[in-house]
Order: C-alpha cells, then sequence, then structure tokens
C-alpha cells in the first residue's frame, strides 16, 4: 500500500519530469502500480484509515508522485451533482476545452507540496478529455467544476508541471482574465 513515504516532494526530479506513454496490454507492475494509486485516494479520504497510516486526503495521485514515469493518475471524488469519479486515467489528454478560466478561491495545494502556495490557479472551466481505462478500453468524458480541475492538475504532473508554475508572480491574486471562482471547496 502506498503511504506519505513514498509520495516524492518538491524538488526531486522525476516531478519535472514528463512522464511516458504506457503500453497495452499492462504489465503486472503497471496495473498494481494503479490500483495501489487508487486505494491511496480512497484510503486517504476514509477518516479511520487516514488516521491510522497517516494519509494526507488527496482526490487526486500521479504517478510521478510516488517515483515512477508513467503517464498515469489515479481521481477519485464527486462531481456537482454528487456522482462519485473514480478512476485511474491511462495516457490521458485533454482534446478540447473551454475558452473560458476558473480557479479555486483558496488556491491549490499538493501531496507532494508540504506548504501553502497562496494564489489562483488558472485552470480551464470545462474540459473534454480522453483517456484508457487500466483495461485499454478508450474513454471519452466531459468535465467541470473540481474535477476539471483535478484532472489537469494531474496532467499536469505527467508533464513535469507544479500548480503553482500557474499562478502570476507579480500578484498571486490577480484577477484572471475570462474566469469564474468555483466556490465549494
Ligand atoms: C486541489 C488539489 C488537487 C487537485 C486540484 C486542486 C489534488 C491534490 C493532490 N495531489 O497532489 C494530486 O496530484
Ligand atoms: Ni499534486
Amino acid at each position: 500500500m502506498i503511504l506519505m513515504e513514498d509520495i516524492i516532494r518538491e524538488g526531486h526530479p522525476t516531478l519535472r519530469t514528463r512522464a511516458e506513454e504506457v503500453k497495452f496490454p499492462l504489465t503486472d507492475e503497471d496495473r498494481k502500480l494503479a490500483n495501489d494509486m487508487l486505494e491511496y485516494l480512497i484510503n486517504s479520504q476514509n477518516p479511520e484509515t487516514a488516521e491510522k497510516y497517516g494519509l494526507r486526503p488527496g482526490i487526486g495521485l500521479a504517478a510521478n508522485q510516488v517515483n515512477s514515469l508513467k503517464r498515469m493518475f489515479a481521481l477519485h471524488l464527486e462531481d456537482d451533482n454528487g456522482e462519485l469519479l473514480s478512476f485511474v486515467a491511462v495516457n490521458p489528454k485533454i482534446v478540447s476545452h473551454s475558452v473560458e478560466k476558473t480557479y479555486l478561491p483558496s488556491g491549490e495545494g499538493c501531496l507532494s507540496v508540504d506548504r501553502q502556495v497562496p494564489g489562483y490557479v488558472p485552470r480551464y472551466a470545462r474540459i473534454t478529455a480522453k483517456f484508457f481505462t487500466i483495461d485499454g478500453e478508450e474513454k471519452k468524458l466531459r468535465l467541470k467544476g473540481l474535477p476539471a480541475i483535478a484532472f489537469q492538475h494531474e496532467l499536469d504532473h505527467l508533464n513535469g508541471v507544479m500548480f503553482y508554475d500557474h499562478i502570476n508572480q507579480d500578484n498571486p491574486f490577480a484577477e484572471v482574465p475570462d474566469s469564474f471562482p468555483l466556490n465549494g471547496e
């Protein structure tokens, strides 16, 4: 099982390295990694297991964060309609996106960042994403709200990008053109 000590932190070069496409069928090792990442998120959101194992809660986790350069990440969260979105995305991409942006008024955090980094992180408000499941099935999803933000945060990890790379250096809370704040988080 993945623990906090398995999650690499800022300064580790793997977080700044582009992850590589995964080939199908997945190897047993790839499958284990995928399942372990999703399991971490589920355990981290359960107050008992989070407490027991000292897990920081997360809605997403990318392979780079456990020092693996495979293009896969896990997401486990509810959308605005209370529907559970829980999957591992392999070789994910954004095929189209809105012009409009959004951001969390309280900023973003990251399991690989042990400090608060204040500021707005502009994200596309709506995205159409494509990815493969662990079993090699291709999925196409339309996301908005927190799931869209989380998908972009994780896809960034696969490209060696950190959330704070997007924060305005001169004024972290500068108005984001053509955007709205996403409330409820
Ligand atoms: C806030 C937090 C996350 C995504 C978007 C907004 C995920 C935090 C956990 N991670 O570090 C995942 O990479
Ligand atoms: Ni992160």
